[in-house]
């Protein structure tokens, strides 16, 4: 990193031995996975010195926005609204649970058979090497999954929480209950950081934020080109970076990469020939540094055009309106628009099949991966469900179960090379 921040580290009661071990463990899967890649757009730059810098200069800015009396709010779902933090001057962070941490301190919490994601985040907090984790003043958890909701409980002996209530179908008592757990948000969120949400606020944060969404559409739109003239794995980097960097920032380096890979599609240039497969990747939210599947379905030729993920399209696709007049009329259309996510925790869900078959059709795409992490009961028994309707659509699917380890990786890689060749072999068959 470029400036030395152990003392920023240490203000924030940070365990450095455990943190340098972390940031040590980084920097060679990151070369390995992303600055090895042919072709690369030059506007990448700014995204790996993000990487570079993930616990420097945002966690920096962080700091000031503290030391001026801001509050961070952190997050683990795409269903916690960042309109209404950031209209009530806050910074809202996701945060990433990416990567196995502290399991022997998890454990004597947590039984060993939950879901990766949760252990990762409960391991964050009882390793204290999360700059992140220990800048929130609020974390926000949900009633998602059983996993998560019970293990907020726990959370809270740690951290202040705040817990908003996810309903589990989508009828009109559904969104009505919804609806008023984002107004209890919007409380709870004017009262931690003393600032009084207005319809002005509001109306801005929504338009800043559906800025962000549409520079991510933009990018998401521009891989549906054939030669796909950026990877995967770098765009769910993009996606990733958005859960927490600063937003105006990010939405213009954004746009910055568009362009570049708008001039790339004018001429015909891919990041991989245009006889590279292409492939959707599908399920359980892939939070950095989870790159592995993804880095073995391009590490052939092939190449993915998109992530039905909540790190992907779930997070962007749909915008919220932003003509409202009062705050009660913005914060109505806010919930609206963030019941729409097609999650694997509702039921039905039929929306997230139905997506998948138009997005197969819209990227030109030649199959779909459904990635689970192991213990995830949603994910994990959504999956037949999306590949009945797939298979009456004539769209390959191929499940995969996995958690953070690399234990898995020479098994996983069969299994993915096999399904491309599958594919390749109904490409050439389909050939007139
Ligand atoms: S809206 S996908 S971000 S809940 S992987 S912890 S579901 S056992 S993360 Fe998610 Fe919100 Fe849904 Fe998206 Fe539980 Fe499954 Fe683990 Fe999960």
């Amino acid at each position: 990193m470029a400036n030395d921040y152990r003392e920023m580290w240490k203000k924030l009661g940070l365990d450095l031995e455990a943190h340098d071990r972390l940031l040590q463990a980084l920097p060679p899967t990151y070369g390995e996975v992303y600055l090895n890649q042919e072709n690369r757009p030059a506007a990448m730059e700014y995204f790996d010195f993000v990487v570079a810098e993930i616990h420097g200069q945002r966690i920096q800015e962080l700091q000031e926005h503290k030391a001026r009396g801001g509050k961070v709010i952190g997050t683990f779902c795409v269903f916690v609204p960042e309109e209404i933090v950031r209209a009530a001057g806050g910074i809202c962070i996701g945060l990433c649970s990416g990567i196995e941490m502290g399991a022997g301190l998890v454990e004597k919490v947590l039984p060993g058979s939950i879901c990766p994601l949760i252990k990762s985040f409960m391991g964050f907090k009882l390793t204290r090497v999360c700059p992140y984790f220990e800048s929130c003043d609020l974390v926000v958890g949900e009633t998602t999954c059983d996993g998560k909701k019970k293990v907020f409980e726990i959370l809270s002996d740690y951290v202040p929480v705040h817990v908003m209530e996810v309903p589990q179908m989508k009828r009109d008592k559904d969104a009505a209950l919804w609806h008023s757990e984002v107004q209890d948000f919007l409380a709870r969120t004017e009262e931690l950081t003393g600032q009084k949400v207005t319809a002005e606020s509001l109306r801005r944060a929504v338009r800043e934020v559906n800025e962000k969404r549409r520079a991510l559409l933009r990018l998401a739109g521009l891989r549906k080109n054939n030669p796909a003239p950026i990877s995967g794995k770098d765009s769910l980097l993009i996606e990733q970076i958005a859960m927490y960097d600063d937003v105006e920032r990010f939405t213009a380096k954004v746009h910055e990469l568009c362009a570049e890979l708008e001039a790339r599609v004018a001429q015909k240039k891919g990041v991989k020939s245009k006889d590279a497969l292409r492939i959707i990747v599908t399920g359980t939210p892939l939070a950095i540094p989870n790159w592995k599947v993804m880095h073995l379905i391009e590490s052939n030729d092939a190449v993915v055009v998109a992530e039905e993920l909540c790190t992907g399209l779930r997070y962007f696709k749909n915008l919220v309106p932003e003509e409202g007049e009062s705050t009660a009329e913005i914060t109505a259309s806010i919930a609206k628009r963030y019941l729409q996510t097609n999650c694997a925790c509702f039921t039905p869900n039929p929306g997230r099949a139905e997506d998948l078959v138009t997005l197969a059709k819209e990227y030109m795409a030649d199959g779909i991966i459904h990635c689970s992490l192991v213990f995830c009961d949603p994910y994990l028994i959504e999956a037949g469900r999306i590949e009945k309707v797939l298979e009456g659509h004539g769209i390959p699917l191929l499940k995969i179960e996995t958690d953070y380890g690399q234990g898995d990786a020479g098994q996983l890689k069969t299994r993915i090379d096999a399904f491309l060749e599958m594919l390749k072999e109904k490409r050439k068959a389909s050939r007139p």
